[in-house]
């Protein structure tokens, strides 16, 4: 069925997996310097190859290989979805129905799922940034961040690259016979984008963004995916639909992981995140031209898919089984239609695949994080005093909690309404804030990355009404449901800072002690205690 084979030199991968499996445990410094060691090894780690982020995983013992055959309709998506929920291993689909004789493709699910041992729970994430896989919450958010401040690294342009390895033209692909997962039982279609990168341009080549954009088989060489004018794809598609030109893009699946960390980040209009990702692993992604178009992917892909959406036609898409944990049944809309040109792949590739719903999967673990990461940098820049944001996955990914420096906020000699006010104007008109529906705001001893004390402090400092500021006339997020399902607006408000500082964080500080052990005793008393809490006949 393949006639143009292009073969790349070596597989670097098998060689070296043994060598490289010696890099996964080292420190994050370790990491750093072996952007001293040649490119083609930089390359290769974990969160700047799929390929070898899938080996990673195997090294950590954290992925289930299910070699028997397995039916893309339904039956990977439900087994994906158990492991998500559980917790669990990241199951690789080695044998699909309708796979090509080429492997062409395998299945990973759970890609950027949570792990099953409390001390690597954010495991797969770590890994997807280059950290060590025990890194907290707080570390990953922290190198996030830093990488905002840090010199853009714009990716660099190589001549070969694995995702080159085979190329079908349109009479050599049908998108309904090739293993396209049908997710969940009511899906309006075989989503077969929802863990690959959108890359694509503005007219004037100014601006490349790299996104993640969900997509459903339309027919054997068609795509239908959402495109949400306020987002980057749906902005940089109408400037190509003002010209009344089709716009070239391409969907990159399996690229190297802290790529596609990046596509799920709402970076500011015009920021390429190409460059972006050379900040955060502190070396340029290699890139290659497409075989269609002038746009360049990474190298390395699994799969790429080469092609345009219309500029003019329209195609039904949906219902998905969202990152809120539902599918409405009735929701079909015309949203854009891609025309597949080409796949290139490489050999045996893998398709990485979420299957988004109840917690906890890549919509949350990706999303409200980079969100909140975006959202805490834009507060500071503005000279606002947030120590810290976090998004709690408690919230289903809706609520931003924001730590409060409160002994720099008595300086400012502000109020409630003022300061909060402050913040949702900010936020809440920002492409950052987009899908974020409540901030919330705490004081300087609740740890936001703990939900029991973010629920503590909401539930018992933040009077409803008073301490509450309604935004109605900003962009909503349609998905959530009780926008697009609710009783208003589904594009428009129902945003709400909920201050639970209280009053005497503006203008005395704490007034009160924490009826808690830790709160409540002298230290002393308290390590007394604990020392001898077993002779006290404790476990
Ligand atoms: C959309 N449309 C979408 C999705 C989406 N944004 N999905 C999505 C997203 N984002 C998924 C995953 C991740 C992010 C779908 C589900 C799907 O406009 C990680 C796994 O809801 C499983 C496919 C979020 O269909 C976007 C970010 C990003 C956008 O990726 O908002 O910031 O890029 P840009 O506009 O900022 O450049
Ligand atoms: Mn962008």
């Amino acid at each position: 069925m393949i006639v143009s084979i292009r073969t790349i030199s070596i597989n670097p991968l098998q060689q070296k997996s043994k060598q490289l499996s010696s890099f996964y445990p080292v420190s994050e410094e370790k990491m750093a310097s072996s952007t001293q060691t040649t490119a083609i090894s930089q390359q290769e780690l974990p969160h700047l190859s799929f390929r070898s982020y899938v080996q990673a995983l195997k090294d950590d013992g954290d992925i289930v290989e299910i070699n028997t055959e397995c039916d893309p309709h339904l039956e990977v998506g439900a087994i994906t979805r158990k492991a998500l929920e559980d917790q669990e291993r990241a199951p690789l689909f080695n044998k699909l129905k309708g796979q090509d004789e080429n492997g062409l493709w395998r299945i990973l699910g759970a890609v950027n799922g949570l792990r099953p041992n409390p001390e690597q729970v954010f495991g797969r994430v770590a890994r997807h940034i280059g950290l060590v896989p025990t890194a907290s919450a707080k570390q990953i958010m922290n190198k996030v961040i830093a990488a905002k401040s840090a010199a853009p690294i714009p990716p660099k342009v190589v001549e070969s690259g694995s995702c080159k390895e085979f190329r079908l033209t349109p009479n050599q692909f049908n998108l309904e016979t090739l293993p396209c997962p049908l997710l969940h039982q009511s899906d309006g279609g075989k989503y077969v984008q929802t863990y690959g990168m959108q890359c694509f341009q503005s007219p004037d080549g100014s601006w490349t963004n790299w996104a993640i954009a969900r997509a459903m088989v339309h027919d054997r060489n068609h795509l239908a995916g959402a495109v949400l004018p306020a987002q980057h794809i749906g902005k940089i598609l109408a400037m190509w639909r003002k010209l009344g030109k089709d716009m070239p893009v391409a969907i990159a699946f399996g690229v190297p992981p802290a790529a596609i960390m990046a596509a799920s980040m709402p970076l500011p209009d015009g920021v390429s995140e190409a460059e972006y990702v050379g900040s955060l692993v502190g070396a340029p992604v290699e890139v290659i031209k497409c075989e269609t178009n002038d746009l360049y992917v990474p190298a390395n892909s699994e799969i790429v898919f080469e092609g345009t959406i219309s500029a003019t036609e329209t195609a039904p898409e949906g219902p998905f089984g969202e990152m809120y944990g539902y599918l409405f049944r009735e929701e079909v809309q015309q949203w854009a239609k891609y025309t597949i040109n080409m796949i290139t792949h490489r050999k045996d590739a893998i398709l990485p695949v979420s299957t988004p719903g109840r917690l906890t999967d890549e919509t949350h673990t990706m999303i409200g994080p980079l969100a909140a990461a975006e959202i805490g940098f834009l507060l500071k820049s503005q000279g606002l005093p947030i120590k810290e944001a976090w998004c709690p996955f408690e919230s289903q990914v809706v609520w931003v909690i924001l730590q409060i420096d409160t002994e720099k906020l008595r300086a400012l000699k502000t109020t409630s309404e003022e300061f909060s006010r402050k913040i949702g104007d900010i936020v809440f008109t920002a492409k950052c804030g987009f899908m974020i529906h409540r901030l919330i705001l705490v004081g300087d001893d609740i740890d936001i990355y703990d939900f029991k004390d973010v629920s503590w402090a909401f539930s018992t400092r933040c009077r409803p009404g008073l301490d509450e500021y309604l935004y109605e006339e900003v962009l909503g997020y349609p998905v959530v449901p009780f926008m697009g399902h609710g009783s208003g607006d589904p594009w428009k408000g129902g945003k709400v800072v909920s201050d639970a500082l209280l009053a005497a964080e503006y203008t005395t500080g704490k007034t009160w002690d924490e009826s808690s052990f830790k709160g409540s005793y002298p230290k002393e008393l308290q390590e007394k205690i604990l020392a001898g809490w077993k002779t006290l006949g404790y476990d």
